[in-house]
């Protein structure tokens, strides 16, 4: 190899580096049977931002069977969706700023997606965390266990 090829392929293999040390996209789907497609989720450690691509796959109404994504600390979940119930349908049934909420979509009915995106400075190894749906009574089914920094990793940099 030549030294100018040698080089070339050393910033090519820097750059694939660097990009699989920063996004990690995970993509889930909730559906009108009131459920996600996947109860366990994991990034690996090096991810640097995180982002989640929710799809509702179902038909009925946002009003009827509104979904979203939310992501905390396990030992915050009861607190976080008590509090929503309370903040009402108007707040997306979560409470206005909650430092408990790492990362959160909006609430999307049949046939729509949503999108949220997240530094992973917010998570520690180890850390048990968990995702679920805030609207009313849907948290009970639909949640699941969100790892940070486990071999199996769901979500990979550049899929
Ligand atoms: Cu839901």
């Amino acid at each position: 190899m030549l030294p100018l090829q040698i080089a070339a392929s050393a910033a090519l293999l820097i750059a694939a580096q660097l990009a699989h040390a920063e996004d990690c996209r995970i993509d889930i789907e909730a559906s009108d049977m009131m459920q996600y497609n996947v109860k366990q989720l994991s990034v690996a450690a090096s991810c640097r931002s995180i982002e989640v691509h929710l799809k509702h796959s179902g038909k009925l109404p946002a009003k009827v069977m509104g979904h979203d994504w939310v992501l905390a600390k396990s030992s915050d979940v009861s607190a976080i969706v008590n509090a929503g119930m309370a903040a009402g349908p108007a707040r997306g049934y979560l409470p206005d700023g909650d430092k408990r909420i790492i990362a959160a979509t909006k609430i999307v009915g049949g046939g729509e997606s949503t999108t949220v995106t997240f530094s992973a400075t917010a998570l520690n190894e180890g850390e048990s965390y968990s995702f679920f749906c805030s609207t009313p009574g849907h948290a009970t089914v639909m949640r699941g266990r969100f790892s940070f920094g486990e071999t199996k990793q769901v979500a990979q940099a550049g899929k």
